[in-house]
């Protein structure tokens, strides 16, 4: 598939093929007879890269000659990808290179496949960070993202005995073509030791400047990415930092023997870029994840400060020219490190200073679920990052003064807006922090931001009522359609035409009037199957499990988490099949359930229900009484490939998490956009997706965020009489407790079904009826064909708003200021 609006020209092709052939010769040093596919791969990256960068270089030129406003990012996590397709295609040279390596027998869709994906990012965060950064550059907006370049990503899934087993994910091993390596550009960052206020400065906390000795140094080095934008709009810098040791290694005490002590230093510096942090939304990490936070707000800040101080000179005008926004807590040690740098290094009075970090800083937060909002114990603080604590204490004095003078007494909404908590041990609050330093805090669907408003930060927004604002999630569609679906690409374009590639956020709309034409919703359904047919080829190469792409394919791909209810979709599975076997005659629709996802490695539950959902696989897959009516897969190593490839083959998309956990989804997007219908709860955008495509167009169910809220408060949720009137139900968990998918370990899901009688936190049975009927009307729908259809192509066509393009248009207006 192309996107190029022309044919390639046979001089493009050659040149490209040139360009390609002198990176295989020069910088790889191989001859095109000997070159192996990872050597074409390489060559065509880099011929690619060189094409981006004349562009990037007159983009930089010019972003610094008007004078723009720069937005940077400070992301922990980039879930990139791969970057192979992405880069040429928005270059426009998709089909330029693919001619082009044709004409030297080499298929670019097999060298496309050997690029690893960088999966610097657990899940959705991560990828919203990489969505976002693709669409500042289609937007013109001058960006820098900025974060850390792991050694080693997320870890590779391997399934072992239907277990979860973490590899060492390894994306570096053969070099990375896209980056460029800048020694020159490296910022010492410092760690422990102690604080002196400088002589002469007063001894007034605010008017004294302090001199931070600390004890060990950390040097961050710089490596770019450019990323381009849309038909090559503008390109774009990530820049991920590295660590090394600040001293050279130590040969003399090498030489006199201490070879491990020699090294031991450079271990430790490193070891701050080693790995990224393996948890998402559990227990976060302790003393290396904050090493890991400060280290990359310490080195990008000091970036951009020296890129502002060079072009204007001073720093009065930092909000003016520069907009930095925390993509989560994770880099909120930056209100504490923005002063200190201000204040102590740049001399700048402390009000002034506190003006221009909470100007130019503002904050997205993507969770409400107590153990992701990061609280830091404050003996670590003081211990790893003494002045900052100190700086911390400053700024809540300060801030809990101004309250008492504004008459704020009440004693409870002190201690509840106080950036020190004190009921569990003395931590900072870095949501608090993050808040209290920003002038603009923003949550990621309607409903999250309502209930940021309502729960987390009721007291801060009470005394900061125009603070928190809504910016819904969006995706790339270049990357979410365009690439990862040419089929459905191809269909779109040749019915509104070219120019929906360039605005699809209106011109999807166009194809609403083409869901009432039986040959659109034909030609709709034959892209499906094709889509359908790639995947269970994969699923039979990878699995040995043979699906029919005949039959609905039902797919629940996301980590795996308690809260996103994979458990459910189970108890459902478990319930069809038993449905099946009373009846195996009956009138059954077709389903393949297709599950993929990774659990954080410390979280014995979610790696359990991967368990749970292999053991049930197998059980159903083997059963000769169910004749491949129900065919249960789980495909490993879930990451951005695999999304790609799954997500065009859908045709239900499994969006159930309890209502009120998440903050937003990002994948309900993606399946919507590629014309699966939602099974789903009020929960997350999902709300704003009903409002879009129109409720019935999708199947909801389940209680409202409300209906749990109010379940909750009043204590009255009992799920064992939830089960005891639901036949259905108990006997699903009644086979599944008393070893029917686990015969090997008869009680290996005992404990996990006895908390679900017990708490059901999560409120997986109260809401198993209601899913049940759902399923049942999926079913319904799917048997009427035209009605089905009817609806896809309505997910497609109105989904236009969760373009990521739209929602960076609104940071970039209402926060930024930078359009
Ligand atoms: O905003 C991006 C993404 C949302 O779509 C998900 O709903 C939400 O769960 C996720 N949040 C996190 C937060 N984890 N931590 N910390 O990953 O953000």
């Amino acid at each position: 598939m192309t996107q190029e609006t022309t044919a390639p020209t046979a001089e493009e092709v050659a040149a490209f093929r040139a360009n390609v052939i002198s990176k295989l010769t020069y910088s790889i040093g191989k001859d095109p007879e000997h070159a192996s596919d990872h050597d074409w791969f390489e060559a065509v990256a880099l011929a690619t890269r060189d094409r981006m960068t004349d562009e990037w270089m007159a983009r930089t030129r010019q972003v610094y000659q008007e004078g723009k406003k720069r937005v940077y990012y400070l992301s922990l996590e980039f879930l990139i990808g791969r970057l192979l397709t992405d880069s040429l295609s928005n270059l426009g040279l998709l089909e330029v290179a693919r001619e082009a390596l044709a004409g030297v027998d080499v298929d670019f869709d097999r060298i496309r496949g050997l690029e690893p994906d960088a999966a610097l990012g657990n899940g959705g965060l991560g990828r919203l960070a990489a969505c976002f950064m693709e669409s500042m550059a289609t937007l013109g907006i001058a960006a820098h993202g900025y974060g850390i370049r792991y050694d080693h990503g997320l870890f590779r899934q391997a399934i072992v005995d239907g277990w979860q087993h973490e590899q060492t994910e390894t994306w570096l091993n053969f070099g990375n073509p896209w980056e460029f390596e800048r020694p020159e550009v490296s910022y010492l960052i410092g760690f422990g030791g102690s604080v002196a206020a400088m002589p002469g400065t007063g001894s007034n906390p605010e008017q004294s400047r302090h001199f931070w000795h600390w004890a060990e140094g950390v040097r961050a080095i710089a490596y770019d990415t450019p990323v381009v934008g849309w038909r090559g709009a503008s390109v774009n810098t990530l820049r991920l930092w590295r660590a090394r040791a600040e001293a050279d290694f130590h040969l003399e005490r090498f030489n006199a023997g201490d070879h491990i002590g020699a090294v031991a230093e450079e271990a430790r510096a490193e070891s701050i870029s080693r790995v990224l942090y393996p948890a998402d939304s559990t227990e976060a990490g302790q003393e290396l994840r904050l090493r890991q936070e400060y280290f990359f707000v310490a080195a990008s800040l000091q970036d951009l400060l020296r890129r502002h101080l060079e072009q204007r000179g001073t720093l009065m005008n930092l909000p003016e020219f520069a907009a930095i926004q925390l993509n989560d807590t994770h880099p909120a040690i930056a209100v504490a490190e923005l002063m200190r740098l201000l204040v102590d290094v740049h001399d700048v009075p402390w009000r002034k200073a506190w003006e221009l970090t909470v100007g130019t800083l503002s904050y997205t937060n993507h969770t409400l679920l107590p153990e992701a909002l990061e609280t830091w114990p404050v003996g670590l603080m003081e211990r790893l990052l003494p002045r900052h604590m100190q700086i911390i204490y400053l700024i809540n004095a300060q801030h809990l003064d101004a309250l008492r003078e504004r008459g704020v007494h009440d004693l409870k909404l002190l201690r509840s807006v106080s950036l020190i908590e004190e009921d569990h041990g003395r931590r900072v609050r870095m949501g608090n922090l993050a808040f209290l330093g920003s002038h603009c805090v923003n949550g990621v669907s309607a409903l999250h931001t309502g209930l940021m408003r309502e729960t987390v930060f009721t007291d801060l927004h009470s005394l900061y009522p125009k603070r928190i604002s809504n910016k819904t999630n969006g995706i790339t569609f270049r990357r979410w359609l365009y690439q990862s679906n040419p089929q459905l690409t191809r269909l779109l374009v040749e019915h509104v035409g070219e120019e929906l590639l360039d605005a699809p956020e209106t011109m999807l709309r166009k194809l609403d009037p083409f869901a009432d034409q039986a040959d659109f919703r034909a030609r709709f359904a034959a892209q499906r199957l094709e889509n359908k047919q790639i995947l269970a080829r994969m699923i039979q190469d990878r699995l040995g499990i043979t699906v029919d792409p005949n039959a609905l394919f039902d797919v629940h791909v996301k980590r795996i988490h308690e809260y996103k209810r994979q458990l459910l979709n189970l108890l459902h599975t478990v319930a069809l099949y038993q449905a099946i076997r009373s009846d195996p005659g009956g009138n059954w629709v077709p389903r393949v359930k297709i599950f993929a996802g990774k659990a954080a490695a410390s979280y014995h539950t979610a790696k359990l229900i991967i368990k749970l959902t292999n053991d049930i696989a197998r059980t159903i897959n083997d059963d000769p009484t169910v004749r491949g009516l129900l065919k249960v897969v789980f495909l490993p190593n879930y990451n951005v490939s695999l999304a790609e490839r799954i997500i065009p083959a859908a045709d239900l998309s499994e969006q159930i998490s309890t209502a009120g956990l998440e903050a937003s989804g990002t994948s309900n997007m993606k399946f919507a956009l590629n014309g699966a219908l939602t099974i789903g709860t009020l929960d997350g955008a999902n709300v704003e997706m009903c409002e879009q495509i129109g409720a019935d167009h999708m199947f909801i169910f389940g209680m409202t965020a409300q209906e749990v809220e109010a379940r909750k408060q009043a204590n009255e949720y009992n799920a064992e009489a939830t089960i005891i009137g639901s036949p259905r139900l108990n006997e699903v968990l009644m086979a599944i407790r008393n070893g029917a998918f686990s015969a090997d370990d008869p009680a290996r899901y005992t404990a996990l079904i006895d908390g679900l009688k017990w708490h059901d936190t999560f409120m997986v049975c109260a809401d198993f009826e209601s899913y049940w009927k759902a399923q049942l009307e999926v079913e319904a729908r799917w048997r009427d064909a035209d009605s089905w259809w009817r609806s896809a192509v309505f997910n497609t066509s109105r989904t236009g708003w969760f373009s990521s393009d739209r929602t960076i248009r609104e940071y970039a207006e209402e926060i930024w200021k930078v359009l």
